[in-house]
């Protein structure tokens, strides 16, 4: 039951499996945990579940590294578990789309393996290339290009056995499939269909911009003072709209209507236009890492903090609004197991503003045009963790910049300042479903330990208290299922450069929705230019009650309202 574009006003939730139900005490998250949390999720109201990867695979960056496309790892579950997964979403009317981790595989799938004798077919399936010219293989800069990866170091690999180096854009347990191989393309049209048979409704594609690279492999520049070129300044191919074409026609992406979204690093708006403009049946949108890149100096890395006036955050959001206003489609979100909690990022996570923050980013996220993703605890306000010890980490990003930075010499305080800002570990303590220990996450020790705050932030005091957060985001998502301009309409800034007020417009032919939003601590006066006249207007939902059109909002307020 997909009909055409079902997707534009459809509410999706991320569930990062590892970290989100334990039914078996082992302290990692599962599927028969997810099923037993199905109610929880209708009720919220959302319409598809994203499940991050759950197939075989070492979990050397947490199932990102996959090493049997068919399977699921026993850590989860079985394919058993994954159909009763399905059955139980389809039963409530919500669907399931599933990540699709084919930029790379693992070092430990067989095609890989297959691939690492240089006489074997499946040689070419990956990116193998010679020494540097001149240079003794094996040791230092002899790597065929300079390129870093994305968890530290080259992007290059040495294999001892054949004397040649393979690529790695992640760790060096991701060899890179090699996408110019029409082999490699067709096997992974085959798994897609395998798994569309099987019922699930739609992909998240990871990194897939990626999956185009420049044959030529040449060295890229390195920023000032680093040994490496980023990989996805250099990496991008000219071959991206083809192969994505050609992987909605063979798979028959559009002719199922499957959701389909492209997680794009480092794209620009022309790039997710021509990837998402439907007329050229490639993808239905995509991830965006812009406004998620900030918060950080204009040269530096995501762990180079930097902060982040609001103009320029909310002129980043309006650009992408009307970049793809007349073409294309856009994705919605705050945060993932990617980034850091929202409510932290760009919200204020002090007990006082906790609440209110929490909904008013909800607020203006949910009232964008475009499709809006919620990741697991966003719609309860759950925290970063602020681990203070590198002991605490477990994601193999943090642990290698960790040892990364201080190899170069950086202040070790530092370095576990920016940690506990950025590091993804924040997005993926576990769940905190209620007052028990472990948040009842887990009857065992979680992987990961829980927020100590779960004994105020849970799932179960939120659902009991109208005044929730949890609430609020019902709230939204019910109202975007009955308001076609929410899903529609043209979107407008307004008074783009106030600090602390969030405002804008969306227009259909029935009507103008006004969003106000306060982003400070402080009481707001509103402006007395550059808004609409709000006479008679009707308040269609608010954080603070139904104090409807006033001349103020509360610190943290955020308003929608229905111009008369
Ligand atoms: O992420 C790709 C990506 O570009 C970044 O989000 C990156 O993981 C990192 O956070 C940069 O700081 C995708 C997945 O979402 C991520 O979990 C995987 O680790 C990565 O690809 C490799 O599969
Ligand atoms: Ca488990």
């Amino acid at each position: 039951d997909r009909p055409d574009g079902w997707w534009k006003s459809a509410v999706v939730y991320q569930i990062y499996p590892r970290s989100f139900s334990d039914s078996n005490g082992d302290g990692i998250g599962d599927i028969p945990g997810i099923v037993s949390r199905l109610d929880y999720l209708a009720a919220l109201g959302v319409d598809v579940v994203w499940l991050s990867p759950v197939y075989t695979s070492p979990q050397d960056d947490n199932g990102y590294d996959i090493s049997d496309y068919q399977n699921i790892d026993p850590t989860f579950g079985s394919l058993a578990d994954i159909d009763a997964l399905i059955a139980g979403l389809h039963q409530r009317g919500m669907k399931l789309v599933m990540d699709l981790v084919v930029n790379h595989t693992s070092d430990e799938h067989p095609w890989f393996v297959e691939s690492r004798d240089p006489a074997s077919p499946k040689r070419d399936w990956y990116w193998w290339r010679p020494a540097r010219d001149g240079v003794e293989p094996g040791t230092p800069g002899a790597e065929p290009t300079n390129w870093g990866a994305a968890f530290s170091g080259s992007a290059w690999q040495y294999d001892e056995v054949s004397g040649e180096y393979f690529l790695h854009l992640f760790s060096p347990k991701q060899p890179d499939l090699n996408w110019e191989n029409p082999e490699v393309r067709e096997a992974v049209y085959a798994m897609m269909r395998w798994w569309v048979d099987r019922g699930v409704d739609g992909f998240r594609m990871d990194v897939i911009n990626l999956i185009s690279k420049p044959t030529e492999l040449t060295d890229g520049e390195a920023p000032p003072g680093r040994p490496y070129a980023s990989a996805f300044v250099v990496a991008n191919g000219h071959r991206l709209d083809e192969f994505l074409a050609e992987m909605n026609e063979r798979v028959g992406l559009d002719a199922q209507n499957l959701l389909t979204v492209g997680e794009m690093p480092g794209s620009s708006i022309a790039t997710a236009r021509a990837v998402t403009d439907p007329a050229n049946h490639e993808l239905n949108m995509v991830f965006t890492f812009e406004h998620v890149s900030l918060d950080q100096t204009p040269d530096g890395s995501k762990w180079d903090l930097a902060e982040l006036p609001l103009p320029v955050l909310k002129a980043n959001l309006a650009e992408w609004q009307d970049g793809l206003a007349e073409a294309g489609w856009n994705s919605l979100y705050w945060n993932n197991h990617d980034q850091p909690r929202a409510v932290s990022r760009f919200g204020d996570d002090s007990p006082e503003f906790r609440v209110a923050s929490a909904k008013t980013l909800g607020t203006v996220l949910h009232l964008h045009r475009g499709t809006p993703y919620v990741y697991q605890g966003e719609e309860i306000g759950m925290t970063n963790s602020y681990f203070t010890d590198i002991a605490q980490y477990s994601d193999l990003e943090s642990v290698n910049y960790h040892a990364e930075a201080l190899s170069l010499g950086m202040e070790a305080e530092a370095v576990l300042q920016s940690l506990s800002v950025k590091s993804r570990d924040n997005a993926r303590t576990p769940m905190q479903w209620d007052d028990r220990s472990h948040a009842g996450f887990s009857e065992g020790v979680p992987w990961l330990p829980a927020n100590p705050n779960y004994v105020v932030v849970n799932a179960h005091t939120a659902v009991a208290d109208p005044s929730s957060v949890f609430h609020h985001y019902r709230a939204l998502i019910e109202l975007r299922h009955g308001n076609p301009t929410v899903v529609d309409g043209r979107f407008s800034l307004l008074a783009p450069d106030h600090d602390r007020l969030w405002a804008f417009t969306r227009t259909s032919a029935d009507e103008t929705l006004l969003v106000l939003a306060n982003f400070s601590a402080q009481l707001l006066d509103l402006p007395t230019d550059g808004l609409p006249d709000t006479t008679g207007a009707m308040l269609l939902l608010g954080t603070h009650g139904d104090a409807g059109p006033g001349d103020t909002l509360a610190p943290w307020e955020s308003r929608v309202l229905r111009l008369a």
